[in-house]
């Protein structure tokens, strides 16, 4: 099987293994895991942060930020499509008893200019503002990178108003890559930020959120509140700290797989795409021309060896990670044209 489904399947490398085999470890509850706190440091180092905590899901970390930075009865404004609003369980409801704001962006990226026109004061009627939540980059918009000049004017405008700003940035090094930018240099115009570790990094497991001390130390205690107390997780932050170290700098390879695909998809009659769009991992394309439904399309390509999502009707997500090659892509791009040229089913 050629798994495009996501960069969540990426399996960790034989140097993870090791180092998890080899991970000196302790209680974590106690903060006494050596491995963590390398990690931990580590990361709040690389996004330019006072600290940084380890979690078990980019979720789990999203999940913390909201409530560390609202109160209930808030609003979060955020991209229509967010991660945060659409595929989290409504966990900033069920945790934080907020509701979304939602913004409807050009390739997800919002601007100061449209937020502006949705922060609310308090008032007798709405729900006042509690949280600006970016995505960088955005999954569903097609892996798009905000520009470092919007992100500044987001964080600049928002703290004058006294509101905070988290970046969902599970795709965090992607945007690094993309960009050239470092990760805070990114991150410096918000004040948290969450990144996984356990996607296009490999690592087995484990997202990581960055900000002020006070607020990690906050965080912490929600981490536990929600479950995610980890004793001795030295041995999945031994992977960890490889995916932080090793994995940034070969991204760009799956960024020019991805485009490479968009490439040839789009001279595919009847399929639909944009090659230029593609900055990082993540191509959408429209396969309505063929007379499929994505859900069809998608069992269609199952039955020859290749996975990729169907996202409603007509799209299909597909995404590049370090266990699928340049051969792979070949592979997969012969069995998409392959099902393309077939007659619908009935
Ligand atoms: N995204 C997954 C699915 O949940 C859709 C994927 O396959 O892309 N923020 C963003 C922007 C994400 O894309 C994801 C995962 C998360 C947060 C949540 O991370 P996990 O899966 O670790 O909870």
């Amino acid at each position: 099987m050629i798994d495009l489904r996501s960069d969540t399947v990426t399996k960790p490398t034989a140097a993870m293994r090791h180092a998890m085999a080899h991970a000196e470890v302790g209680d974590d509850v106690y903060g006494e895991d050596p491995t963590v706190n390398r990690l931990e440091r580590r990361a709040a180092e690389l996004t330019g942060k006072e600290a940084a905590l380890f979690v078990p899901s980019g979720t789990m970390g999203n999940t913390i930020a909201i409530k560390l930075h609202t109160q209930h009865g808030q609003e979060v404004i955020c991209e229509s499509r967010a991660h945060v609003l659409d595929w989290e369980l409504a966990m900033m409801a069920w945790f934080a008893g907020c509701v979304g704001r939602p913004i409807a962006a050009v390739d997800g990226i919002l601007t100061w200019e449209q937020i502006r026109a949705q922060v609310k004061p308090l008032s007798p009627h709405a729900a006042p503002t509690g949280l600006i939540a970016v995505e960088n980059t955005h999954n569903v918009a097609g892996g798009t990178v905000y520009p470092l000049e919007t992100l500044r004017e987001i964080g600049y405008e928002a703290h004058r108003l006294g509101l905070p700003v988290h970046m969902d940035g599970a795709r965090l090094f992607n945007a690094v890559a993309a960009s050239g930018h470092s990760a805070a240099k990114i991150a410096a115009p918000v004040d948290t930020v969450m990144f996984c570790l356990s996607k296009g990094l490999g690592a087995p497991v484990g997202s990581m959120l960055a900000g002020p001390r006070v607020l990690i130390d906050a965080g912490r205690l929600l981490r536990k509140r929600l479950g995610g107390g980890m004793r001795q997780a030295g041995v999945l932050a031994a992977a960890g700290l490889l995916a932080l170290e090793e994995m940034p700098a070969r991204l760009s390879e799956d960024h020019a797989n991805a485009r490479w695909l968009a490439t040839q998809l789009a001279t595919l009659d009847g399929i639909q795409v944009d090659p230029a769009r593609v900055r990082t991992n993540i191509v959408f394309f429209d396969v309505s021309g063929t007379g499929w439904t994505a859900a069809a399309f998608s069992a269609a390509l199952k039955e020859r060896g290749l996975i990729m999502s169907a996202f409603g009707a007509r799209e299909i997500r597909l995404v590049t990670h370090y266990d699928v090659s340049r051969v792979d892509c070949e592979a997969a791009f012969a069995i998409v044209q392959e099902v393309s040229r077939l007659r619908p089913p009935v």
